[in-house]
């Protein structure tokens, strides 16, 4: 799955986007052709993977490219002659003024009274226009006309509006229009895939249409070019988040039967079942041996028996389980897809080579085959196996050469299309040749060859796409064996698999791995019926350590009971890397009993499971966390969990996340250098799930200051022991206007950042502790965007995940994420004009290689905050810091230059500082003089800022410029120095105190009265 995470991105584009939640950061953004390499199978968020755009790659212009001339077999087909121009003159809209009935009402703020679909009236290319009926979310839309008795039917249209992004309007990716005569079984008339393809731009429209002398009629092998039928049923696909707008149906022909006016047979609405066209396979379990990270991709005995077979508690084989395995891999160890079309000969022999290894993973496969043969005493038992076919990239230019022929050249913008066509079949039937040598030379005694799988998870739209899945699927079956397939969801034109050959295709629902609501899952089986195809079951790793995937994982098994997935249909199952065998061996009983379930789901024997979610008190370091917390970031903080009401059956469990990330109760979390908000969701969890989040602040303060301070000087991580005390001085400054007097305050916290960037400079503190102290430096300072409005020029798949917002909203887990474009940009409103001369950016995976800072006052002229370099600064991983000169703006903007990935720019979060006006700080300061009467004491004290100790000068002069005292002393370890006087007549009225240090220009004055009373 790799794009099985991907099923949204098309395939055609280098750029397919993932929102993988990684082992290192919440959701990095990762290329698909990577996902599998990380080992966390880290699939797409639905959001993001239905993105739009990625169609966009495709040809636009509709009606001339080859998405028309890629369309079925059979539906673009030359039709019989048209009807006569007299039968054409008798035809009308037999649908004008009809009611109808919706599968589902439409959004009430685009309602249908009941007419709109038949009144002649068209919406303009506005959404606001009264005519367009909107739906938005859930299973594909029917639309049922009755037309009141049996007529000849000669062409069906229906009409779309298309307006993305400005209000995320998608016309459908598939029409279909049938007919009947019991509104019960439905003959089918022809499916249309848009041909205006999903993108951007100003507000479109398209017209769906079967005209049957154009088309013929795709259903029960009749070639009429009229139907005639009572009711008619028009389908379109939903988009899982975007709207769709509609305003007319149509319905052409006249009434009674004319000639050529045909009855359509119904069409079977039905699950793929197993049988001979998917070779006698049930379950088809798919395991990926790639390149991957840790070894995930290379399969030994151990980890496939829980596979092949289910085994008890203690690992023991008690019964067979999945009865065909799926070897695929997506990623060659270049990083090169071999779905996506970018491996070449090199990288297809070494997926061969390792696959076919003398203890590589077809041989392992065999040996656990063999091993749980022997233990359920079947020792002839054989597991059934599919290897993939990896996609022949049609742009590569120099794919090797397979037989001495020289090079193959696939793209056809060099060598034409037949000769790129050639090209690639040329090498497919090098890749089904090498299969059938080493499967034959390996001589496996427990398995059998029965099929191939074509791993693009579409076909192209290309003129030639379909021709290579036919060719494809020819020479497949010339050996004898099965095509398999498993599109992703919204796969363009899936419907036509049967006609370019393929035997078996289980369609991806993708609801596991976000952005859809579960009725998506009753929608992919429905459409999975409609053609003819099964389902695939989808779960990974995720579900192990988050509440939210286990739900989604029953959520499948529910559903495929439901529907009839689970007794009546092939199946194939997507693990991921390795969820099965994890899930065996959990000692987690919560986690063993899924693995449970799954084998009863393979055996047809599960039974439905919807147990609400249990309640739970979440505790920090054992005192109950409700809502928001702060606590001191000085301190490391346990979080664990209760729960109240267990009910013992094993199936209840609480996961939590802190930081996007996964969380195991009663981790000790640091706080140390994490000052601010951050997130804790904890999910309980039974069939049914709930998650609460739990905010914890981590407050830095003056205090705070000088904890870490004091802690780091403990552990050695200052070279001189001036560093810590010149902080620690600056510290108690902080401390003595915290809360009272902001602006000083703030002059103190800048002084301690000034003091921290010299100690820096000069390698006198560790980058560990400089780190940590300048994330307390920029919490106490603030974020001047923080909260602030923000927009952004595109949000990636327009998902309110990854809107401009989350990239100030203070949490280091949320982030924006723009459009695949160069030209992004995000601006903040920071309300009025402020000084500021540092940026600070928090880069997701997906970051810039250059960008600008842009400042306004009127979001109309922008200028760069970096004089340097035509303002273009070069972008660096993690957390970025742009320092400049002081500017005073009310607009900042990030305005990225050039993309560093495929992707677009996306970062956690964009901090918005004022950090100068530090470095002024005197050499000696917080002087103060403190006259006690009663014990005839004046002190004098104050702190050395550069931390030394060193010597200070004291010198009091009265109001007379007499001189009344003069001394020295030394500062201490603290940083302090104090002077302790005799208070004598001679201090009586006004005096000034000068103090001073070798090296200042000018003694620090301060001034105090004494008025002895008496
Ligand atoms: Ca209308
Ligand atoms: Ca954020």
């Amino acid at each position: 799955m790799n794009s099985k995470k991907n099923w949204g991105s098309v395939l055609i584009a280098a750029a397919l986007l993932t929102a993988p939640v990684s082992a290192v950061q919440a959701e990095p953004v990762v290329p698909s052709g990577m996902i599998e390499q990380t080992g966390d199978t880290n699939p797409v968020e639905g959001n993001d993977a239905a993105n739009p755009q990625s169609i966009a790659d495709q040809p636009t212009d509709a009606g001339q490219s080859g998405a028309n001339q890629a369309a079925g077999a059979g539906q673009q087909a030359a039709g019989p002659a048209a009807p006569s121009s007299e039968e054409q003159t008798k035809f009308r809209n037999l649908a004008a003024g009809l009611s109808y009935e919706w599968s589902e009402e439409p959004e009430a703020s685009h309602p249908d009274d009941g007419s709109k679909l038949t009144d002649g009236k068209y919406g303009e290319l506005d959404m606001n226009d009264p005519a367009w009926v909107g739906h938005v979310r859930g299973k594909a839309r029917e639309v049922v006309f009755d037309l009141g008795e049996e007529k000849s039917i000669a062409k069906i249209s229906a009409h779309f509006l298309q307006d993305y992004p400005a209000n995320s309007i998608l016309v459908p990716l598939e029409v279909s229009m049938y007919v009947s005569d019991d509104k019960e079984n439905w003959g089918l008339l022809s499916y249309n895939a848009t041909q205006l393809l999903w993108g951007d731009g100003p507000p479109r429209q398209e017209t769906f249409t079967w005209d049957g002398s154009r088309d013929g009629i795709k259903g029960g092998n009749t070639d009429g070019k009229l139907a005639y039928a009572r009711y008619v049923k028009v389908i379109f696909t939903m988009h899982p988040s975007h709207s769709e707008f509609i305003d007319e149906i149509e319905i052409m022909g006249t009434d009674g039967k004319v000639e050529g006016a045909v009855k359509v047979p119904a069409e079977p609405f039905r699950f793929l079942e197993p049988g001979e066209a998917t070779a006698g396979i049930r379950n088809l379990n798919l395991l990926y041996n790639g390149q991957y990270e840790g070894g995930l991709g290379d399969w030994n005995k151990e980890r496939i028996i829980p596979n092949i077979s289910y085994v008890d508690k203690d690992g023991i084989p008690t019964d067979w389980m999945f009865d065909g395995v799926l070897y695929l891999g997506l990623a060659a160890p270049s990083g090169h897809d071999f779905g996506l079309g970018q491996a070449n000969l090199e990288e297809w022999k070494w997926y061969l080579d390792k696959t076919f290894a003398p203890a590589g993973d077809m041989q392992q496969l065999n040996e656990a085959t063999k091993e749980v043969g022997a233990k359920l005493n079947q020792p002839d038992h054989k597991v059934k196996v599919v290897l993939m076919i990896p996609n022949p990239g049609e742009s590569l230019t120099d794919f090797g050469d397979v037989d001495g022929s020289g090079s193959l050249n696939f793209n056809e913008s060099v060598v034409g299309k037949e000769k790129a066509l050639e090209n690639r079949g040329k090498a497919v039937q090098w890749w089904l040749d090498q299969v059938r040598q080493r499967w034959q030379a390996a001589g496996y005694s427990n398995l059998e060859l029965v099929g191939m799988y074509w791993l693009p998870e579409q076909i192209d739209v290309s003129e030639t796409g379909p021709a290579l899945v036919r060719a494809v699927s020819e020479k497949v079956h010339a050996m004898n064996m099965k095509l398999f397939w498993i599109p992703h969801s919204l796969a363009y034109k899936m419907y036509m698999w049967k006609d370019v050959g393929i035997d078996a295709a289980a369609y991806q629902p993708n609801y596991f791995f976000g952005g859809m609501d579960v009725d998506r899952l009753e929608d992919a089986a429905n459409n999975a019926k409609r053609y003819g195809m099964s389902n695939e079951v989808e779960f990974d790793d995720r579900m192990l350590t988050d509440g939210v995937f286990r739900e989604r994982f029953i959520d499948y098994l529910n559903s495929g009971a439901e529907t009839g997935l689970m007794r009546n249909g092939f199946r194939a199952y997507y693990q991921g890397n390795n969820a099965v065998y994890n899930l065996a061996v959990s000692k987690d009983s919560s986690l063993r009993l899924m693995y449970d379930w799954l084998y009863q789901y393979v055996n047809g024997t599960y039974v439905i499971n919807n147990s609400p979610p249990p309640e739970a008190n979440v505790l920090v370091n054992g005192q109950k966390l409700n809502g928001e917390t702060v606590v001191p970031d000085t301190e490391t903080i346990q979080l664990t969990w209760e729960v109240k009401d267990d009910d013992g059956s094993g199936l209840t469990k609480v996961t939590a996340l802190f930081d996007g990330k996964p969380y195991a109760s009663g981790t000790p979390i640091d706080l140390t250098g994490k000052p601010g908000k951050h997130r804790l969701d904890v999910t309980a969890a039974a069939a049914k799930s709930k998650t609460t989040t739990y905010i914890i602040n981590a407050a830095a303060n003056a205090d705070t200051m000088k904890t870490h301070v004091n802690r780091f000087a403990e552990q050695k991580q200052f070279t001189t022991e001036e560093g810590p005390r010149s902080l620690l001085n600056y510290a108690d400054l902080m401390k003595r206007y915290e809360g009272t007097d902001t602006a000083r305050f703030e002059t103190y916290v800048k002084g301690f950042n000034a003091r921290l960037d010299q100690l820096a400079a000069e390698r006198a503190v560790s980058d560990a502790a400089y780190a940590a102290l300048k994330e307390e430096v920029y919490n106490l300072v603030g974020n001047l965007a923080d909260g602030k409005p923000a927009t952004s020029s595109s949000v990636e798949g327009s998902s309110a995940k990854l809107a401009p917002e989350n990239a100030v909203d203070g949490f280091p887990s949320t982030r924006w994420a723009s459009n695949y474009v160069n030209d992004s940009w995000l601006q903040i409103d920071l309300g009025e004009a402020k000084a500021f001369d540092t940026v600070r950016i928090d880069w997701e995976f997906a970051r810039a290689k250059t960008y600008k800072i842009l400042v306004s006052d009127d979001k109309q002229n922008w200028t760069s905050a970096v004089k340097d370099n035509d303002g273009v600064i070069t972008a660096h991983d993690g957390k970025e810091t742009v320092r400049f000169d002081p500017v005073k703006a009310r607009y900042v903007k990030f305005q990225g230059v050039e993309r560093n990935t495929d992707y677009g720019y996306s970062f956690y979060e964009f901090g918005v500082y004022n950090l100068g006006g530090g470095s002024e700080a005197p050499s000696i300061d917080g002087a103060r003089a403190l006259i006690d009467v009663a014990a005839g004491k004046l002190t004098i004290d104050g702190l050395v800022m550069n931390g030394s100790q060193s010597k200070v000068n004291l010198k009091i002069v009265d109001s007379k410029g007499k001189i009344r005292y003069e001394g020295q002393t030394t500062s201490n370890e603290t940083g302090s120095f104090q002077f302790a006087i005799k208070l004598t007549g001679n201090l009586k009225g006004t005096c000034d105190a000068y103090l001073s240090m070798d090296g200042m220009q000018q003694p620090v004055k301060i001034t105090f009265d004494y008025n002895k009373k008496d």
